[in-house]
């Protein structure tokens, strides 16, 4: 299905008239797949659908001027585009709608998305890159509007970095940073604060990011008047058009419906983009929705007569075909056969989409009803089994619900009978769950021989005069080490470029390294860690910097909803390796010393969370996961940078592994576990413990996702018999999480003498100064008397009552 990518001035009549000829064959495709889509979702066939009808004409001018090595990043009317680009056929189409769940069938999620969210595939079968430069790429697309924005500002970003850094091997990556990234996005998501942020700051970076807008004047049910200031986007936006003195967007209108101006504008913006590395936003106007906007509802409940007519007569699809007749680009007639030849090869298409879907499931159904006749046979519960099979026999078209749920019910009736034929049943469930499942749940962190989980540890070495120094200094030299060795790796962040961080962890980096590599940017957490997701889908090694932990709240969604998804939804064929450098606890104040880690790790599963104790170690897991292909948030200590740690030897190449915790003091009565700064009071406390005979062992956790894979926290409860987890996040909060990976994931209650304990913040936020701190988070004397108390209980004798 693939377009032609120019639509070149000196084409010949004869091959200008069958380029065209063959856009609209693409349009009226992918509007037969909406009008038949609506109708399978209606019909029960579907869950929902989204469709792009409507939209079909822009899509198709915006594929001809997107090349091999461009990105898309948009939403789920881009079916069209999609279409053009070669990256969906008709069977695709539907087996995303039907969610299958194999991506032989639905290469855009393997059936974890709703259909509409669109991607390619930058990674083979074995989590490999492929040859971005020569093939036409769209980043997946997710749900919540305006969510694609902040990524698409770090897609066009990568061009600007191949261009302009000498030194990175950017094969398979990019041809001299010609590639554009393509935004498209409806109107009434343009209110989002994301897409105003977006905007800005690829007008301050100077990148090439194309950003569609394709306005039809709603969002579902509510008008633009109710979205958009003057009602539209582009006047507002003025302000960022470039002019001969200042740089700027280029800011480009054209109606949805008019071809021939659609596709002049496109090739316009790409050639501005791609050679001037201008950002472009096109503002395409008089869109329609034919169908409302999705099968949730219909859109006469909320548009009149006249608004309907006015859809029906500037449907883009009809204006390309009334078009098409006055230049006698072909006839009425010409135009009805093609539409009626497209009606059959989309029905086709759905048919055979549908047979893929159920048939393997209709396979999975007849195999167990066999099996379930045997068990039938040879239990006193025959009757009851025989319903069970007689009902799942009776579904025409089954799911794997019903399939798994039959058995699953079937093995209570044979619960207290020993025959060959239940072994064969429970071999049977267990078998198929294990098989199935991870069709379900693959992927939410790299299966690639790159997973981070397979980089092996080099621990720091010390020459016997190494000196004591301030630890922001370990950082730095090691970052020196990650910039001089990885020449793909950058940094940037509030202040990160040149005064080198408010710690100063990256002193003098921006000197040496260049202010590309080595950056300052705005106070827009969302798009810092956009520019971050977007480089890195594109080969790049971004480290985004997020000033302080408190205030990572304003990229939690994009964490949460874009990079902690992104291997999982797409099934392990698009990564992105971002770090994210923050750093938290104890300074001083409500939002500057929180440890909302409980929110953190609950919402951004899918991303490593590494909670450092000291700055040698979070250098350590910097060096890891350069060698990794996984994404990454690694919390320093905010009142670490100016301890003293040794500078060890082997500095850019020692590397903490994640997962592992560190015994860091041995003692036989308690194990106390927690982690980053909290663990210099816990050590204060188990001196002061040890005085009056209290023998403490504490454990630094180090890294929250993943959690002690060697499963060494319940090898020391075994010994101490005791456990108490002491966590500076809110009571239920990281502590909750912890307890529930030692107490159930690691069988600890087994060994168990006292009750386990959690001794935490406040509910609220830490208040001000040193007495806020005090009374706010656990403190050496909270720790000291909440470890007395358990072992006063154990044995109140040797350890009379306290307070
Ligand atoms: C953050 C978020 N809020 C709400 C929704 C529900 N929602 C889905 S589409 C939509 C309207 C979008 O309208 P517009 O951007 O104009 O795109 P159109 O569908 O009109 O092409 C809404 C409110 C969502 N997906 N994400
Ligand atoms: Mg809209």
């Amino acid at each position: 299905m693939q377009t032609n990518p120019d639509l070149k001035k000196d084409l010949s009549f004869e091959d200008f008239k069958t380029e065209v000829l063959h856009d609209y064959k693409l349009a009226v495709t992918s509007r037969e797949c909406s009008l038949l889509g609506r109708r399978e979702v209606l019909t029960g066939k579907a869950k929902f659908g989204i469709f792009g009808d409507g939209k079909e004409v822009p899509q198709l001018a915006l594929a001809k001027a997107f090349k091999n090595g461009d990105f898309r990043s948009g939403y789920y009317r881009d079916q069209t585009f999609m279409m053009a680009i070669g990256e969906l056929n008709i069977q695709q189409f539907f087996a995303g709608l039907y969610g299958h769940p194999d991506l032989n069938h639905d290469p855009m999620s393997a059936g974890r998305q709703m259909g509409g969210h669109f991607a390619t595939h930058s990674l083979d079968e074995n989590g490999d890159w492929k040859d971005l430069t020569k093939q036409k790429n769209s980043s997946s697309d997710i749900s919540p509007t305006a969510g694609q924005m902040p990524r698409l500002l770090g897609l066009a970003q990568a061009s600007k970095i191949y261009r302009q850094v000498k030194g990175i091997d950017t094969t398979n990556f990019s041809n001299k940073g010609n590639e554009v990234a393509w935004g498209t996005i409806g109107n009434a998501s343009t209110s989002e604060g994301l897409f105003f942020e977006t905007i800005n700051a690829a007008g301050v970076l100077q990148v090439p990011m194309v950003m569609s807008v394709w306005d039809d004047e709603y969002g579902i049910s509510v008008h633009a008047r109710h979205q958009t200031t003057k009602e539209n986007i582009s006047e507002i936006l003025k302000g960022f058009q470039r002019d001969e003195d200042q740089k700027g967007f280029e800011i480009l209108r054209v109606n949805g419906w008019d071809y021939p101006g659609l596709v002049d504008t496109y090739q316009n913006a790409s050639r501005i983009a791609r050679e001037e590395h201008v950002p472009v936003l096109i503002h395409v106007n008089e869109l329609t929705q034919p169908q409302g906007h999705s099968t949730s509802g219909s859109h006469e409940r909320y548009k009149d007569e006249n608004r309907l007519a006015w859809e029906a007569e500037y449907d883009c699809n009809v204006k390309l075909s009334e078009w098409m007749i006055s230049n006698s680009i072909a006839t009425d007639d010409e135009l009805k056969d093609i539409e009626k030849v497209i009606k059959k090869e989309v029905l086709e298409g759905k048919k055979a989409a549908w047979n893929a879907f159920v048939q393997p499931l209709k396979q999975e159904q007849q195999e167990l009803l066999s099996l379930l006749e045997n068990v039938a046979n040879s239990s006193a519960n025959k009757v009851f089994i025989s319903k069970l099979k007689n009902d799942l026999a009776e579904i025409k078209e089954p799911i794997r619900k019903d399939v798994l749920s039959t058995a699953r019910k079937v093995l209570r009736y044979v619960l207290k009978e020993t025959t060959a034929e239940k072994t064969q049943l429970v071999n049977w469930i267990n078998t198929y769950i294990e098989t199935i499942q991870p069709k379900y749940s693959s992927h939410l962190y790299s299966e690639s021989p790159k997973s981070a989980l397979k980089i092996q540890e080099v621990k720091p070495t010390y020459h016997a005069n190494s000196e004591d120094v301030d630890a922001r200094l370990v950082l730095r030299d090691n970052f020196d080490a990650i910039f001089g060795k990885y020449p793909e790796t950058l940094v940037f962040g509030e202040d990160a470029g040149h005064i080198g961080d408010v710690n100063q962890g990256l002193e003098g980096m921006q000197e040496k390294y260049g202010e590309l590599r080595v950056s300052d940017v705005g106070i827009r957490e969302a798009t810092i860690l956009g520019q971050g997701i977007g480089m890195a889908m594109r080969g790049l090694r971004p480290i985004a910097e997020i000033q302080y932990l408190d205030y990572i709240l304003y990229a939690l969604q994009i964490m949460s909803d874009d990079l902690a998804t992104l291997q999982y939804r797409t099934s392990g064929r698009q990564k992105a390796p971002l770090i994210i450098r923050t750093r938290g606890h104890r300074l001083e104040g409500i939002w500057h010393s929180g440890s909302q880690m409980g929110g953190i790790i609950n919402l951004i599963r899918g991303i490593h969370v590494l909670v450092p104790r000291n700055m040698t170690k979070a250098a350590g897991f910097y060096n890891t996961l350069l060698e990794s292909d996984e994404p990454a948030l690694i919390v320093e200590c905010l009142n670490g940078y100016r301890l003293k740690e040794k500078m060890p030897s082997n500095i850019g190449e020692f590397k903490t592994p994640l997962g592992v915790v560190e015994t860091i003091r041995e003692g036989n009565d308690i194990t106390l576990v927690s982690y980053g700064s909290t663990l210099r009071i816990i050590e204060q406390a188990a001196k002061e413990l040890q005085e009056v005979g209290i023998d403490a062992e504490i454990i630094d956790i180090q890294s929250l996702l993943p959690f002690d894979l060697n499963q060494d926290i319940v090898k020391s409860i075994a010994k101490t018999n005791r456990l108490m987890v002491i966590d500076e996040d809110v009571p239920g909060g990281a502590s909750a999480f912890i307890l529930n990976e030692v107490l159930n994931t690691q069988n600890a209650y087994i060994h168990l003498d006292s009750k386990p304990q959690t001794l935490t913040a406040q509910q609220h936020r830490p208040a001000y100064g040193t007495d806020g701190d005090y009374f706010s988070k656990p403190s050496v004397e909270d720790v000291f008397e909440a470890v007395y108390k358990v072992m006063h209980e154990t044995n109140p004798s040797n350890f009379p009552k306290l307070r």
